[in-house]
């Protein structure tokens, strides 16, 4: 055996030289891997008793790529690239061992290497895509050889993970075999490559996949046209295109050299730094600082689930997809089978989708059980309440399932706004009440905002976080505050959007310009279509807002095909006449002057109250740190994952400028926009979001 470094090792068996990489824990390629992998790979070439190598890796997976915490900082040679050259070269076969996920440079190594051998559950991808770069290592200029234009193309720019078998069958790896046998079959692998003197398998050589779309540039722009809306915003696809069309019309080297050119300026320019921060945020969002019940965690054997609609049913789906059994509750037999049908239904599109299979569906719909009592909940160690939105309602609720449920049982509530304490606090067990804010649809969204109440106890938490990660959830824990971090900056943005379409915007104008930032839809588009009447209550109304006033027009949104936009039967919008005449008359009535109200305005307005209310949350502790908050509005509120959530976004302008902006818009639109004191200390500090 040889030590490189502490990160690699060669052992020899039988004229088979393994190197193997140990660099926990994730193996990533960094500085002194990509070192330790060079060196070890001219060792064995000197050595003449060795025939072949293979290239494995220790711990829970093969290496899933660069080290991204090297990014923004100076290369240590020698570079990826460099190191797989040496790889691809070698005349010796090398021949790689993949097990958990060869992803972005792993998979890329993997490529430079002439024989590829998979575990059955293995998985392989190239996700560096969602950092905002390409491939940088030959995956642009090894895949499409491999596989071909088009489906290189769709891997690449999804940045997805694929299984071990669906690898196999595109050609990306070359033997499945069992996770426990691997390495001993790599190495036999390896000798039959020595006996039958195969040759040696350099992607780079091939060309029968790529020469046969030379002529075919519509490919790519027919790509680009049918892609245009996934992409929009977002820089790193384009060049990834442009990276897969120098793999068909130039030479390997050329090829090569032009996918560096374009990594380095994607790694130079705006997006990637906020979609590492995304990546980063949303780990360190997860995890629960350090408590006295560290590691500590319920054991959740059965859910219960409290109301069988859109929420409750959307919510027992996540646990049926872990394998855990849920009672869901209703007030009738009907409500039941009417949820019971709605979670069936969302299976058969995943099944249509090739996302599940029958027996699955069988065996999640088998894990379901439906009652109209409350007191089934008795064996459940976890209850959630997905009532609506009325704190009688759920303190009610509460007080009897206190009484039913078993002790150290989790009561939770999916409030996405109401006092978690005041709930708490009609149970005997207050430290075991919390809230799980699930996001519509809950089976899809995977945000979960965690609520602390003021007496959750750390058992409570962890056991909710740990659940989120098993639900595949980004779990953010939160204070208990209205509207906890999500909604309460919501609140924020919508609240100017509805004083902007009275001062003169239209409720278009605001969609636009929000859309243009980088949104999914405007607030008002998605207001239609949430629906109007939600929150709205029809024995509380006397046109106190425009949105009462359509909803008692009977204007609900998209569903009744018109809200604040008209709908044709496709659901295709267009600006309401109708709804524009209500807020002009409802200006009126309220001595509103109206005025034109340009697009920038627009933009600070809505754009600036949001970050200035996420200070708030911070300065309240209502989150743990800004990191969270943009958490929360990357993956639940649609904000822009290149621009990295609104903190991050405040943080690229300067506080500085952010302050000023927010005096200038208190000047003329009054105390609301009043800057944040933790924004004016951070401000005069020179400090920043991410450094607080
Ligand atoms: C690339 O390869 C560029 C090349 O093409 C070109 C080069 C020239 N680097 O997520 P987890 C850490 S770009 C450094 O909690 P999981 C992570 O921060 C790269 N650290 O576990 C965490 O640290 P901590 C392309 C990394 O099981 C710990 O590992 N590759 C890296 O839920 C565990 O991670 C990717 O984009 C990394 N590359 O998920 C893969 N990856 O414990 C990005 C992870 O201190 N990674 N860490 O918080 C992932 O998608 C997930 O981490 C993974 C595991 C699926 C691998």
């Amino acid at each position: 055996m040889k030590t490189i470094n502490d990160t690699v090792k060669i052992t020899n068996t039988n004229g088979i030289a393994i190197v193997e990489i140990n660099a926990p824990p994730v193996n990533a390629l960094g500085a002194k891997v990509r070192k330790g992998i060079f060196e070890a790979i001219h060792h064995v070439l000197e050595i003449e008793d060795v025939k072949a190598i293979v290239i494995s890796c220790q711990g829970r997976t093969f290496s899933v790529g660069a080290d991204i915490n090297e990014f923004g900082k100076p290369r240590i040679p020698p570079s990826l690239p460099d190191v797989l050259s040496v790889i691809e070269n070698s005349e010796k076969p090398i021949i790689v061992a993949i097990h958990g996920m060869a992803l972005g440079g792993g998979l890329e190594l993997a490529m430079a290497a002439h024989y590829r051998i998979a575990a059955h559950n293995a998985h392989c991808g190239l996700p560096e895509v969602n950092l905002g770069i390409l491939p940088g290592a030959g995956g642009t200029q090894r895949l499409p050889r491999l596989v071909g234009v088009q489906k290189a193309l769709e891997f690449i720019t999804s940045g997805k993970k694929i299984s071990a078998s669906t690898a196999l069958k595109m050609g990306l790896v070359d033997k499945l075999v069992d996770p426990n046998g691997l390495l001993e079959e790599a190495v036999k692998y390896a000798q039959g490559i020595v006996a039958n003197n195969s040759p040696l398998k350099k992607i780079r050589e091939l060309t029968d996949k790529v020469s046969s779309d030379k002529n075919y540039s519509e490919i790519f722009d027919k790509f680009r046209t049918e892609n245009a809306r996934k992409f929009r915003g977002f820089l790193a696809p384009e060049y990834i295109i442009r990276a897969i069309e120098a793999a068909v019309s130039l030479p390997f080297d050329e090829g090569m050299a032009l996918e560096r050119n374009l990594l380095d300026e994607l790694l130079a320019g705006p997006q990637t730094a906020a979609l590492r921060h995304v990546f980063f945020a949303e780990r360190k969002s997860g995890k629960i600082p350090k408590t006295s019940s560290d590691n500590h965690v319920a054991s959740i054997l059965k859910v219960g689930v409290i109301g069988a609609g859109t929420m409750g049913g959307g919510i027992a789906m996540n646990f049926l997809n872990i394998g855990l059994p849920v009672v869901i509750m209703d007030m009738s037999q009907t409500a039941l089978e009417r949820g019971r049908v709605t979670i069936r239904k969302n299976y058969e599109n995943s099944l249509r989708r090739g996302k599940i299979t029958e027996r699955q569906i069988d065996d999640r719909m088998a894990l379901l059980s439906g009652t109209i009592e409350l007191s089934d909940m008795a064996d459940c160690d976890l209850v959630i309440e997905a009532v609506f939105e009325n704190l009688e309602i759920k303190k009610s609720i509460f007080t009897q399932l206190d009484g039913i449920a078993k002790p150290g049982a989790i009561l939770a509530t999916n409030t996405s706004y109401l006092n978690v304490d005041e709930i708490a606090a009609v149970t005997n067990r207050p430290e075991y009440v919390i809230g799980l804010h699930f996001f519509s649809p809950a089976n899809i969204m995977r945000l979960l905002e965690i609520v602390k109440a003021s007496k959750t106890n750390d058992l409570c938490l962890a056991t909710a976080a740990s659940l989120a990660k098993r639900i595949d959830k980004v779990g953010v824990v939160v204070g208990n505050g209205w509207g906890f971090v999500g909604n309460r900056i919501l609140q924020a943005r919508q609240g100017e959007a509805e004083k902007l379409i009275l001062e003169g915007a239209s409720p278009w104008n605001v969609d636009k310009v929000l859309y243009d930032f980088g949104f999914p839809m405007g607030p008002f588009q998605m207001r239609d279509l949430v629906g109007l009447d939600v929150g709205w209550n029809k024995n509380d109304t006397s046109s106190r807002t425009v949105r009462e006033i359509l909803n008692e027009m009977g204007r609900h949104g998209q569903k009744t095909n018109g809200g604040f936009y008209d709908y044709d039967d496709q659901r295709t919008r267009t600006p309401s006449k109708i709804a524009e005449t209500v807020i002009i008359d409802f200006a009126k009535k309220h001595n509103i002057v109206r005025r034109d109200i340009s697009d920038h305005e627009i933009h600070d307005r809505t754009l600036f109250a949001m970050v200035n209310e996420g200070a708030k949350i911070l300065e309240e502790g209502i989150a743990a740190c800004a990191s969270d908050i943009d958490t929360v509005w990357v993956t639940g509120y649609g904000w822009p994952k290149y621009l990295g959530g609104p903190m991050f976004w405040a943080d690229q302008i300067g506080l500085k400028k952010v302050v000023n902006t927010l005096l200038d818009l208190e000047k003329r639109f009054g105390d609301h926009f009043k800057p944040a004191a933790l924004l004016i200390k951070l401000a005069e500090e020179g400090g920043s979001f991410a450094t607080e």
